[in-house]
């Protein structure tokens, strides 16, 4: 029997990155008919517990359309999904956790996306610290965002309050953890 954490990571699976595994495909914005979706899972799964899996959600990862037909993820994305975010100005610092063998290359690259559609900042210290720790030991960085925004970079806020953008040139990083 799968618990809800294991429904909610194969629900992040399919709305982020491999809709194709059970035949489903997302719009141009990443939406996707919840009917179909509970059709095609490989669980049983009705409308109210999926209600429960978007409610419960810790990072509150999906969101339901307003007349609760469609579904989607907030972000995290690696297929070529618009999720149509508009740029908002960011607070002065927000934060990004990260493990010590980045760090080389972080300094000299920046924070680069990877496979995801943008770099993920936080807007808090506690936030940066839990991501993070899934990898090791937390190495906090400061980034000074009003300060990139000054210089035309542009920011965006997912709907569960990740702020999102293209690159963080390593001259906007400081250390916060020794
Ligand atoms: C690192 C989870 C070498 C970066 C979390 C990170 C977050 C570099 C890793 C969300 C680098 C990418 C995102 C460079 C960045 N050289 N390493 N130049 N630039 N990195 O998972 O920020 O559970 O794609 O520091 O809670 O860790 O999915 O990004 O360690 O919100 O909802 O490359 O994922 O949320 O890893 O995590 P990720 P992230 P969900």
């Amino acid at each position: 029997m799968k618990t809800d954490a294991d429904k909610s990571r194969f629900l992040s699976l399919v709305l982020r990155h491999d809709p194709a595994k059970i035949g489903l495909t997302l719009d141009a914005k990443g939406w996707v008919a919840v009917d179909s979706l509970l059709t095609a899972l490989p669980f049983p799964l009705d409308h109210a517990g999926l209600e429960k899996l978007v409610r419960d959600s810790d990072k509150q990862r999906f969101a339901l359309s307003a007349d609760g037909r469609m579904i989607r993820a907030n972000q995290g994305h690696s297929l070529p999904v618009d999720l149509a975010l508009p740029s908002v100005a960011p607070p002065g610092v927000l934060y990004h956790g990260t493990i010590e063998k980045f760090m080389p290359s972080i300094l000299i690259r920046g924070l680069v996306k990877g496979d995801r559609h943008h770099v993920h900042l936080s807007a808090t210290l506690d936030t940066a610290q839990q991501v993070g720790s899934r990898r090791g030991a937390p190495v906090i960085l400061a980034i000074a965002a009003e300060g990139m925004a000054a210089a035309g970079h542009i920011f965006f806020r997912s709907e569960n309050g990740v702020w999102l953008t293209d690159h963080v040139p390593p001259q906007f990083l400081t250390r916060v953890t020794d």
